[in-house]
């Protein structure tokens, strides 16, 4: 987790160097962030082998670079940001996550303004001051008023992917302790809620006071919000906080479901139980003073006339009335998916070579891959013409020539240009194994003008998949709306797979669109958009997303062998 930490560090430092004019040492900054990102192996652990010659030996660093990193990992901060920051006092943070502002902008802004954080910027952009400034105007003020908006509300929440390994982490310490009983997660992180508010962890011991001990001193913990016998509360560095919770063995099924949440899901299932003439919290199910089920989640479940539930499901949204009836569906499991059909390689914006790909997927117990480099007028992304294309289709035929145990399938991700037709020639897609196609430009357009682009690409013959169909990016970017009954009767029409982008930042589609284009007979496919390696992991969150959309097997192409995968798209 090191390398993410200093990525996003580095790549602040960046952008303040950016805007101190300082651009080739801004670069280099930057591109260091990126390597730091996709990396596999720990800084930190380079560092203790090898001291700072090993990290000199990192791509793209330098002395500067390597004497910061060693900062970094010594003390937890690199006191140059704070010289930066100070010359140019702006939140930079927060103000360049708001979509269209870049550190140039920024300056702007605070040369003309004074402005220095999403306060004042909200201030001057509402008294139309604005709009008033060179490169700005009136709707670029009206799109900075919607930005700030989205910012704040997305920072009350972190995308699971940011929050999950590090909580992970932090159980496995608990887990390792001689302490502990059973351990568990639970709240929106044991629901696999796209976006988490805080952490919720569930123990049981004998020994409470010194779970609680050691659990607030955990690497990472800046500050503790309460220490007790039965729930303690910190703050990780992060920023995030995270409660654990010391329960009696014999009630820990009945707090795991209590914990596990939603809030509107216990209040069905409370309802379901007082119906029954019991009482249901966190300590059981109770006939009277008789507790009569409550050391696992199943006996509780069962004790109220339900099925188990998976936690995914549990929001309240008809999962409970669908257990009564016996009709849940049965998700696809974690194990389901049987190759990842959206893969970068060094040909365009990835990191690997094909055949170092297809090992890598191999080696995480994939049948197949597809290859789909960028392909069409994508520049920042080193998309692929029609030449090169080609070009590449016959090294993936020498590389399966030599592969054994995986298949890899010749795709493309190709640009889907505003008038809906894709940047590539028909008569050279025809050639692919599999065609995504993907919106990367104009995503401002209007709801039917979005719409309108997408099932004109759906009628291309040629397009089996639409990549990451609403264009969200956590942080970044709202999605482009959709009309999405039109969308799905042409997928399904057109037997295009919508995609489930599994990458932590995207997670697109959302549950409630999965679970419709299901209820429509369209079909999906999980993909984690992999451009390091270390990308292929991320397919769980793909599947967790999937299952809150009630997915099961059958509806995921990408969970059938290879050649009923491709016979769909016949
Ligand atoms: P978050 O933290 O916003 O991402 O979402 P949760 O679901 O983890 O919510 P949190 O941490 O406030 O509470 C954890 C669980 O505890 C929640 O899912 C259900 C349960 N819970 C919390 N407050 C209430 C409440 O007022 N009534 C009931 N029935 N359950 C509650
Ligand atoms: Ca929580």
């Amino acid at each position: 987790m090191l390398n993410q930490e200093l990525a996003q560090i580095l790549s602040l430092m960046a952008d303040y160097l950016d805007m101190d004019e300082a651009f080739f040492e801004s670069r280099a900054y930057s591109k260091v962030a990126r390597v730091l990102e996709s990396m596999e192996q720990d800084v930190g652990v380079i560092y203790q082998k090898g001291g700072i010659k090993a990290i000199k030996q990192i791509q793209g660093v330098g002395q500067g670079i390597a004497y910061k990193i060693e900062e970094y990992i010594k003390t937890g901060r690199v006191s140059r940001l704070g010289q930066l920051k100070k010359k140019c006092p702006v939140d930079l943070e927060n103000l360049s996550r708001v979509e269209g502002l870049g550190p140039r902008k920024i300056k702007i802004l605070y040369k003309k303004l004074k402005i220095k954080n999403l306060k004042d910027l909200g201030k001057a952009a509402k008294a139309g001051k604005v709009a008033l400034l060179d490169g700005f105007g009136s709707q670029s003020e009206q799109n900075i008023l919607g930005a700030i908006k989205f910012v704040k509300a997305s920072n009350e929440r972190f995308p699971i992917g940011e929050i999950l390994p590090l909580v992970r982490e932090i159980i496995k310490e608990l887990e390792d302790l001689p302490l502990g009983g059973q351990i568990s997660l639970a709240g929106s992180l044991r629901r696999m809620k796209e976006t988490i508010k805080d952490a919720d962890i569930l123990i049981t011991s004998n020994k409470p006071e010194q779970v609680m001990e050691h659990f607030v001193k955990i690497k990472g913990v800046v500050k503790i919000w309460a220490q007790g016998k039965t729930k303690s509360s910190v703050r990780f560095k992060k920023g995030f906080d995270c409660d654990l919770r010391v329960v009696k063995k014999k009630s820990f099924g009945a707090a795991l479901q209590y914990f596990t949440g939603s809030k509107d899901h216990n209040i069905s299932t409370r309802k379901i139980a007082k119906k029954k003439g019991l009482k249901l919290n966190e300590y059981g199910v109770y006939k009277g003073d008789r507790q009569i089920a409550g050391k696992t989640e199943k006996q509780v479940y069962q004790a109220i006339g339900l099925p188990y539930i998976e936690p995914e499901l549990r929001t309240n949204s008809g999962e409970i009335e669908a257990g009564l009836n016996n009709q849940l569906p049965k998700l696809i499991g974690y194990d389901d998916i049987k190759g990842d059909v959206h893969c970068h390689t060094n040909w365009s914006d990835g990191r690997e070579s094909i055949k170092s790909l297809a090992r890598a997927a191999k080696k995480f117990g994939y049948q197949y891959l597809a290859i789909t480099d960028h392909a069409g007028f994508l520049k920042i992304a080193h998309a692929l013409d029609e030449k090169q294309l080609i070009k590449q289709m016959s090294q993936i035929d020498k590389v399966n020539q030599k592969l054994s145990g995986i298949k890899l399938i010749k795709g493309a991700e190709v640009d889907i240009r505003p008038d809906g037709s894709l940047a590539i020639e028909d008569k050279v897609l025809a050639q692919l194994g599999l065609v995504i196609g993907a919106v990367h430009s104009m995503f401002k357009m209007n709801r039917k003008d979005m719409t309108q682009r997408l099932i004109k690409a759906m009628n291309n013959p040629n397009l089996n998949i639409v990549a990451h169909p609403t264009g969200r990016v956590f942080r970044k970017r709202q999605g482009y709306q959709l009309d999405w009954p039109i969308i799905f009767k042409a997928a399904k029409k057109t037997r295009t797979a919508l995609e489930i982008n599994a990458h932590t930042t995207r997670l697109d589609l959302k549950d409630i669109h999965i679970r419709q284009a299901i209820e429509s007979g369209v079909k999906l496919v999980i993909s984690a958009d992999v451009h390091p390696i270390s990308y292929l992991s991320m397919v769980e969150y793909g599947i967790a997303q999937a299952r809150r959309g009630w997915a099961e097997s059958k509806d995921i192409l990408n969970t059938r062998p290879l050649k009923s995968f491709l016979k769909y798209f016949e």
